[in-house]
């Protein structure tokens, strides 16, 4: 433990856990070796668990094809006890030096990191290498730090597409996209799938708030997505993961041959749907080429089985690559036919249809990924320990007829570990892909995975770095642009045992930071974080600012506002200055301002009864000078920013005085910041 890291009271090194026990016991193991038992009997806990059961030739078939490590790694033991395993010390920073992800107090973060927040619905800003989170943007989920769900404003915006506006409570957030213009991220937006309620959310990113939701029609699942690269974004491409009946009306639970499941392209301008494409089999993840033409998803379940042994009968998969121009010119045609109510031309793209091509990839293949070079992409094995490389170029050559055979744009299929998932680039040619089950990541050379294919003796291979524990994504800083810089690799890791305090049966997720800039991958920090992210992107801040202005300050007229902007105009309402009730009817409309530590009405009657709006502007100059507007036992909260106007309807329907508070500390007087509505009965 001879190294400064120690001396910096906020600082833990990776793998140390907060407390002298857990020290221990990480100095107990500093020396062992990564292939020590105890931590693969450690790490391999439930992991292989599920697959165990059904698969036991499937390991013995991973085992064959993996060399080295797989033989302890397969003998899966679900039986092996975490309790008091100890971890495997991680890279140190030398003597007298400071930890590469060190943000002093006061310094910025040189990267931004956009995380998915997984199950809560949500999409998180940090800044890299410090992993420090910098705020949280609600998008599927209803907020109450900021009223998300409560207000008008953000009702507008998940609740549509909905009956009566009634959105659901939340969403399951995998994969965090911004918009590129020629390979490059734009700034615009930030778009980001929800499994649970089948639908694609964009954000804004200079207010970084959510101005769109669509819903997806004909489908279920929305999971793998990933924006165009060439000219712009342009499309937004959303894979339906599961199959369903067609319609989904209430037939065929037990005639899984009538599922099927499609393909979307969306409008990222208007959020409407284009078009979908019918496919054999289901869909995965999902990447584009950098040249317009295609885009590409897995298939882990070309059986169409709806249970997990049909799902692994056979020993290929696919890929599927869509031809975007044939697409467009199908629809243009006429040639789609659309279903139910729903108006997306729907085209078939099954077998033999000329808009696709399926590409044979060895079973249940999960990841795919296009290479910043804009030359290849990856198919990730799950399964089967290879990652697949075709080319962009030879898909060219397919889609004219020079060739036949699909597996013809295979360039590469090199061995890596168990359970590769996903594939990540640094812009020198080389590759880091996630082994699920032997909690690694494989760095290797895609020339010489490429020259090895064609038979050339070369070992392509450079370096297996050991992750705690179970990665799913891994992404690196510009990865997925033309801009990969080659600097930082995240590791999101959906296991973290021993790595953090203990905290009762629910851990948090290890996202492990990795400097990538040098000849070997190494460790710099281990990061908790809330179930479970899945997937990030990591963008210089200079990138960012340069691109687009962030609004520090609201401005009055921005569109995310407008709708009540506009209806303040019918009432004669100057926001900036009016602190007036508006009746109609039983419709009453509150108006007023606030300013620290005040607001403009600090009281105002209405009738049991009533429908009440009540519409807030923080008439505040100062960045960071936000007021909150909290009703007691009404159960509202909402946020006000500087210039934001920000309303919440509701029925007044509980008699009595109630307090209306501001919840952002905002002035010495804050608590003060008060005023009452009086429900007359
Ligand atoms: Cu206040």
């Amino acid at each position: 433990m001879n190294d400064k890291r120690k001396d910096l009271p906020s600082q833990v090194q990776p793998g140390a856990a907060d407390a002298p026990l857990a020290l221990a016991a990480v100095s107990a193991a500093a020396d062992t070796p990564p292939e020590n038992p105890a931590r693969r009997s450690l790490m391999k806990v439930g992991a292989l668990a599920g697959l165990a059961g059904v698969g036991g030739g499937i390991l013995a078939a991973c085992a064959a094809g993996s060399g080295g490590n797989a033989a302890s790694s397969a003998g899966a033991s679900a039986s092996a006890s975490a309790a008091g395993s100890p971890g495997i010390a991680a890279a140190t920073p030398a003597a007298g030096k400071l930890p590469e992800d060190y943000v002093a107090p006061g310094q910025l973060d040189e990267y931004y990191g956009i995380w998915s927040g997984g199950q809560s619905g949500e999409i998180r800003i940090l800044g890299v290498p410090s992993m420090r989170e910098l705020v949280r943007v609600p998008v599927f989920n209803p907020d109450f730090t900021i009223g998300w769900g409560i207000t008008n404003e953000s009702k507008r915006v998940l609740g549509e597409g909905w009956p009566n506006g009634q959105f659901p409570p939340g969403g399951d957030a995998h994969h965090p996209h911004m918009s590129m213009t020629h390979g490059h991220y734009d700034g615009r937006y930030i778009f980001i799938n929800d499994k649970a309620m089948t639908r694609v959310a964009r954000i804004r990113t200079d207010i970084m708030r959510c101005d769109r939701i669509l819903r997806i029609p004909n489908v279920q699942a929305i999971h793998g997505m990933r924006v165009q690269r060439e000219p712009r974004t342009g499309y937004v491409f959303a894979n339906g993961e599961f199959r369903i009946p067609a319609p989904n009306d209430g037939r065929n639970l037990d005639d899984p041959a009538k599922y099927q499941t499609m393909f979307t392209g969306i409008n990222g301008d208007t959020m409407e749907v284009a078009w979908q494409v019918l496919v054999d089999g289901n869909l995965d993840n999902v990447d584009s080429d950098y040249a317009g033409k295609y885009a590409a998803a897995t298939c882990y379940n070309s059986e169409g089985g709806v249970t997990l042994a049909d799902m692994m009968r056979s020993e290929r998969d696919w890929v599927v690559v869509f031809n975007l121009k044939r697409i467009e010119e199908a629809v243009k045609a006429g040639k789609y036919k659309t279903i139910g109510d729903s108006k997306v031309p729907v085209v078939d793209g099954r077998h033999g249809s000329p808009l696709t091509m399926y590409i044979p990839v060895p079973k249940n293949p999960h990841g795919l990924n296009a290479s910043p070079d804009g030359k290849y992409f990856a198919a990730n094995g799950k399964l089967s320990p290879t990652v697949t490389l075709m080319q962009w170029s030879k898909v060219d050559d397919w889609f004219d007829g020079k060739f036949k055979d699909p597996r013809g744009v295979v360039v590469a299929e090199p061995q890596l570990g168990l359970g590769p998932l996903h594939t990540a680039y640094d812009g020198r040619g080389n590759a880091y892909t996630t082994l699920f089950i032997d909690s690694q990541i494989a760095k290797w050379n895609i020339q010489d995975a490429i020259d090895n294919y064609g038979g050339k003796k070369t070992n392509y291979l450079r370096q297996k770095l050991d992750v705690m524990y179970q990665p799913g994504h891994d992404h690196a800083s510009l990865g997925e642009t033309r801009d990969a810089d080659g600097k930082w690799l995240v590791s999101l890791n959906k296991f973290s045992k021993n790595r953090f305090l203990r905290v009762g049966p629910l851990h948090p997720d290890n996202d492990q930071l990795i400097d990538i800039s040098g000849d070997e991958m190494k460790l710099v920090a281990d990061a908790p974080v809330w179930c479970e992210p899945h997937d990030c992107l990591i963008i210089p801040a200079k990138m960012l600012q340069d691109k687009i202005k962030f609004n520090e300050i609201w401005d009055s007229n921005d569109p995310f506002f407008a709708a009540t902007v506009a209806q303040a105009k019918k009432h004669g309402i100057a926001l900036a200055k009016d602190n007036k009730v508006i009746r109609e009817g039983n419709r009453v409309f509150v108006y007023m301002t606030s300013s620290a530590p005040v607001y403009g009405l600090t009281s105002f009657k209405v009738k049991k009864g009533d429908i009440v709006t009540v519409i807030d502007t923080n008439i505040d100059d100062i960045q960071d000078l936000t007021h909150g507007w909290c009703l007691s036992d009404y159960g509202i909260n909402m946020e006000i920013s500087p210039h934001e106007t920000a309303s919440v309807t509701f029925v007044a329907d509980k008699p009595g005085v109630h307090w209306y508070y501001c919840t952002f500390f905002c002035h010495a007087l804050h608590l003060e910041m008060r005023g009452r509505m009086l429900v007359e009965a």
